[in-house]
């Protein structure tokens, strides 16, 4: 064991997500070091009995560092005298399954390397995210704890020895601590056996029923052919892109209309499959898609809340509620209140929905940003999506963008976008954030998009299990229409600031208005509260989804 000296990196602070920068910031000396003993010597403070009888969950999505980081983060596990670390084999685990891990092991937590929907690769993105004992990401007021350990770290501990090779299963011993490397695929795979009818799953596949995932050349590409193609039946080749790669190929791992050109042209094909579907790159986001039709990420959730109590097992017993984040749209609370369960409203990031799981408070909860999950585990879980869908194909025999519209006709639609500004100044984007906040108490009485302003505000949580307040959580302006125009920023960034502008409207219309001319007025008016011509010289957004 050797102690080594080092000193502090002031931009440890850790974001939506964990902590995530370009790669060659985690790859200069001492930086993935410095971060994990501050989060070692934050977790020791809650653990006077140290660490010998506790275990620690490593993995990540594959992506370029993800192997020398696993690395660096096993021998100082075992010199910060860990009794036990699990990895997964050759360093992967997606995050929803080191989630299932987590819990299913008992371990103290885990950290997942993963710069999730961002590129990969030596000039892309890189990321660490520590999750606590119940496999969700650490609150705030632990990350907040770990930057200020990152501000006054002067050495960490670690072993001089050789890399482990993480190849095959097995056992490493080095004094009183083991490094275990586990089967990426067996706990989450059994969460999965728990939860859903794997036998009506096998037989829609049987009938005939044809999907396409395309899993962007990351982490779930191992999944897929596993769970889908191995266990379920699926043709071989409804997997694409299944092998995971450093760099994700090029790819830019993010399953939205924008980055997943080619599911996106063989779902609009004419023969297409009757299901497609695509994950990111650690495996936490979904795209679900029908033939030529878009399930946004709000009707996803609020249809998988409907449909889960009579379509999937595991929550046959029913939903305790219902959570999404604030910007996310209100399809769901509309489920929520004809179940006559609660729904709560969270801030973006889900380590807000730990918490409210931990409780017993909720059962399925989701995000815009392409994030639905429960609680099997505490991260999003994109594929488990995917198999909600199958489970709603398997009970219901309609097609997706039937089951949809029957949602649209019984509930009403929330025409919902989101407008994201990438490339911004910090400075600039803070400074539009700040004078719309300045502007709050004008807008309370204004009209706009035809409508009288019956809220404006800017987001406050109040966790109701610790009473922990997170403040500033975006902007919020609420029309007496039930129109919402939402803006923050983005916080998973790595490279200037991305503003996000989120527009909602709901209607009762049996949801076959043409989504951008119901959405114009409110796209209208949002940019010009925001005023963004003045302040970046343009409206139009970098990207729409
Ligand atoms: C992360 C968080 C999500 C959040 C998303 C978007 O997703 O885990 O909870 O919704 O970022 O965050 P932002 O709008 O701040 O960029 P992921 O998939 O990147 O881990």
């Amino acid at each position: 064991m050797v102690t080594i000296q080092t000193t502090p990196f002031s931009d440890q602070k850790p974001g939506t997500s964990g902590l995530r920068k370009k790669t060659r910031v985690f790859m200069q000396p001492h930086y993935v070091e410095n971060f994990v003993q501050a989060v070692f010597n934050t977790v020791r403070e809650d653990l006077p009995e140290g660490f010998a009888d506790q275990t620690l969950v490593v993995g990540g999505d594959g992506r370029f560092h993800n192997r020398v980081a696993t690395q660096t983060i096993l021998r100082m596990a075992a010199a910060n005298g860990f009794g036990r670390v699990l990895v997964g084999r050759d360093c992967m685990l997606s995050t929803p399954a080191a989630s299932a891990v987590i819990r299913r092991r008992g371990a103290l937590g885990g950290l997942v390397l993963s710069a999730s929907h961002n590129p990969g690769g030596i000039d892309a993105d890189f990321g660490i995210k520590y999750n606590v004992r119940n496999g969700g990401p650490a609150p705030e007021s632990i990350t907040q704890r770990i930057y200020e350990h990152s501000l006054k770290i002067k050495e960490y501990v670690t072993l001089d020895q050789p890399d482990f090779d993480l190849k095959g299963e097995g056992t490493f011993r080095i004094d009183n601590s083991e490094v275990v490397i586990i089967d990426p695929l067996a706990d989450y795979t059994a969460v999965f056996e728990e939860l859903f009818d794997f036998e009506s799953l096998r037989a829609l596949f049987a009938r005939g029923f044809r999907m396409q995932f395309d899993a962007m050349n990351a982490i779930t590409g191992p999944y897929a052919h596993h769970i889908l193609e191995e266990l379920l039946g699926a043709a071989a080749g409804t997997v694409i892109n299944g092998t995971p790669l450093e760099d994700f190929g090029g790819l830019h791992p993010d399953p939205n209309l924008a980055h997943a050109p080619e599911l996106v042209a063989h779902m609009n094909a004419p023969d297409a499959p009757d299901l497609g579907a695509a994950c990111d790159g650690d495996g936490d986001r979904n795209l679900i898609l029908g033939r030529n039709f878009f399930v946004t990420p709000g009707d996803s959730l609020a249809l998988i809340a409907e449909h889960a109590q009579t379509c999937i097992p595991g929550y046959r017993a029913g939903l305790a509620g219902v959570a999404r984040s604030m910007p996310t749209s209100t399809a769901v609370d509309r489920v929520a209140q004809a179940m006559k369960v609660p729904c709560y409203e969270t801030p973006t990031g889900w380590k807000f929905f730990g918490n409210l799981m931990d409780a017993g408070l909720c059962t399925i909860c989701g995000e815009e940003s392409f994030g639905t999950g429960s609680n099997h585990v505490r991260e999003k879980d994109g594929l488990w999506a995917v198999l909600c869908w199958l489970s709603i194909m398997a009970a219901t025999s309609k097609p997706v963008s039937e089951v949809v519209r029957e949602h649209w006709q019984r509930f009403g639609r929330s025409y919902y976008q989101r407008h994201d500004y990438e490339g911004l100044e910090l400075a600039t984007a803070t400074e539009i954030i700040e004078a719309l906040r300045s502007k709050l108490t004008t807008l309370a009485d204004a009209s706009i998009a035809g409508s009288r302003i019956a809220r404006a505000d800017d987001f406050s949580y109040t966790d109701s299990t610790d009473g922990s307040v997170s403040a500033h959580q975006g902007i919020r302006i609420l029309l007496e229409d039930g129109s919402r125009i939402v803006c923050r920023l983005s916080g998973t960034g790595t490279e200037g600031a991305t503003l996000r502008l989120y527009v909602e409207r709901y209607l009762k219309d049996g949801g076959e208005g043409a989504i951008e001319a119901v959405l114009a007025p409110l796209v209208q008016a949002a940019r010009e509260v925001v005023d963004l011509r003045a302040r970046l010289g343009r409206d139009e957004p970098t990207i729409i989804t």
